[in-house]
């Protein structure tokens, strides 16, 4: 088994909306996904054009880390976590996000937050923005759709780096940017819940508009980059993408080509221009066949190249076939999350294909492609949890899980690849981004919370916390 390297960063992640609840506390406006009342990949999406007082949605209690967020860290400590990612709400800190100064009480709450993963020898990694934008700016701009959205993101980030630079190392920039607006169409509708669009009837929902959502982030991200590399240069700013390696389902090498194509449009073309600082030929092409068209202000490829990222994560959690054979079991291309069934391969309960080579793969291509360090921020089964009359959680299942993708970590670490970290999803049980449930659970802590919104919200260790802690603890598997 090869050996994890010296300070390899063990993490566990969460989002803000997953996580927080207190979703109108101190200050903070509402977020897109305060405005959902079921997953994101629910359809009809569900979405709510006006803000429907007094009606709950899972992200306003969510599992109370707002005010439990003490008890949830000396967990994570107890854990012996290196390092923590976590996203910080920005409507907490700009509640529309147009306000000339940031709220004090939202700064405050990730003072705490990032005191007490200091205080329990943990690492904390910041995310910029996971799924979660401020509302207004939706009603506003139609979100990222507008460009003045880029210039309110930026005065954002600055009141981060200046709040906390001197206490966090390790930013991400967007969360699985790739999954907000990419050739896939509108994986998990997050064209609406996550970005773009709050009302169908005010943006056209075509390729065009979301490429042009998708380059606003772009720059964004580029001179936030930029920004902290002239001003904090002791920061590591990374990207994220999720990756979902496509194979052809059969040798026929139509069905290469069409996994070649498909796979550089999800999972690599926001990373190609993140972190090698520019559009690549192929995502052109692909503008020009399908007459999507971008508008680019002169300077913006200048940007994209100052502002190439230091280091590319990814989140990972299945493997899809496509084919041009169009027959039984197959069909052309394939969604996101299903694709054609790999035959050599398990499902999650909720038919996420399981494939921990994939992984190993997905590694060694981005290590070819980049050069740069790797790390894995987010993998897990979400599974439905039972827990005994003792109280005890033996989910072997995702121990299962975790214990072969790290494996392949360490494979691909051995294939010569450069992977730092790896931030199993989730830290703790936290609200489905898919599909809005507790009932599909994540974390190594259990948290006492329902679909139907019971429970105490009291937290209690699953078999997998102390196999964790295990693993930590030797640095590796056994
Ligand atoms: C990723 C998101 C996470 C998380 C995870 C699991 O796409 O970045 O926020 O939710 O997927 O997905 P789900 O909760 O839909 O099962």
């Amino acid at each position: 088994m090869t050996a994890f390297p010296e300070g390899f960063l063990w993490g566990a992640g969460t989002a803000a909306n997953q996580i927080e609840g207190a979703w109108d506390a101190d200050g903070k406006g509402p977020t897109v996904p305060d405005m959902c009342t079921a997953g994101s990949n629910t359809e009809p999406r569900l979405i709510t054009p006006t803000f429907e007082e007094g009606k709950t949605y899972p992200n306003h209690e969510a599992i109370d880390h707002y005010h439990r967020y003490a008890e949830d860290i000396a967990l994570l400590g107890e854990m012996g976590l290196k390092a923590y990612r976590f996203s910080v709400a920005w409507s907490r800190i700009y509640p529309t996000g147009m306000e000339e100064e940031p709220n004090e009480a939202g700064l405050a709450f990730y003072d705490h937050v990032v005191d007490a993963c200091l205080e329990h020898g943990i690492e904390p990694v910041i995310t910029l923005s996971h799924y979660d934008m401020p509302y207004a700016l939706v009603e506003r701009y139609n979100g990222w759709y507008g460009r003045e959205v880029i210039g309110l993101f930026e005065r954002y980030c600055h009141t981060l780096f200046e709040r906390f630079a001197a206490r966090v190392r390790w930013w991400m920039t967007f969360n699985e940017i790739n999954t907000s607006v990419s050739s896939m169409g509108c994986v998990f509708g997050v064209s609406t819940v996550r970005g773009y669009r709050g009302n169908v009837s005010r943006a056209p929902d075509e390729p065009s508009v979301r490429f042009q959502a998708l380059h606003h982030q772009f720059v964004a991200s580029a001179r936030v980059v930029a920004y902290a590399h002239e001003r904090y240069p002791e920061l590591r700013i990374g990207c994220m993408s999720s990756f979902v390696p496509m194979y052809p389902l059969t040798t026929d090498p139509k069905d290469v080509l069409l996994a070649q194509s498909k796979m550089r449009m999800s999972s690599f073309f926001c990373s190609d221009v993140q972190v090698r600082g520019e559009y690549p030929g192929y995502a052109l092409a692909h503008f020009r066949r399908n007459g999507i068209e971008v508008r680019m202000e002169p300077g913006d490829l200048e940007e994209l190249r100052r502002g190439a990222v230091d280091y590319y994560s990814m989140s990972y959690y299945m493997t899809v076939c496509l084919t041009t054979h169009v027959g039984e079991g197959a069909a052309v291309g394939g969604n996101f999350s299903f694709g054609n069934r790999n035959e050599y391969l398990e499902t999650s309960d909720w038919g996420w294909q399981i494939d921990p080579d994939g992984l190993r793969y997905a590694i060694n291509a981005v290590n070819d492609r980049y050069g740069v360090p790797i790390v894995i921020a987010e993998n897990g089964l979400g599974a439905a949890d039972t827990v005994e009359e003792d109280g005890s959680i033996h989910d072997d299942y995702r121990i299962a899980y975790l214990e072969r993708h790290l494996e392949a970590v360490a494979g691909a670490i051995d294939d010569g690849s450069n992977v730092i970290g790896f931030f199993p999803w989730g830290a703790i049980d936290m609200v489905s981004t898919s599909t809005g449930e507790m009932k599909k659970r994540y974390g190594f802590i259990y948290v006492d919370k329902h679909d139907d919104g019971t429970g105490t919200l009291a937290r209690s260790r699953k078999d997998s916390f102390f196999w964790y802690r295990d693993v930590i603890a030797r640095n590796g598997l056994a």
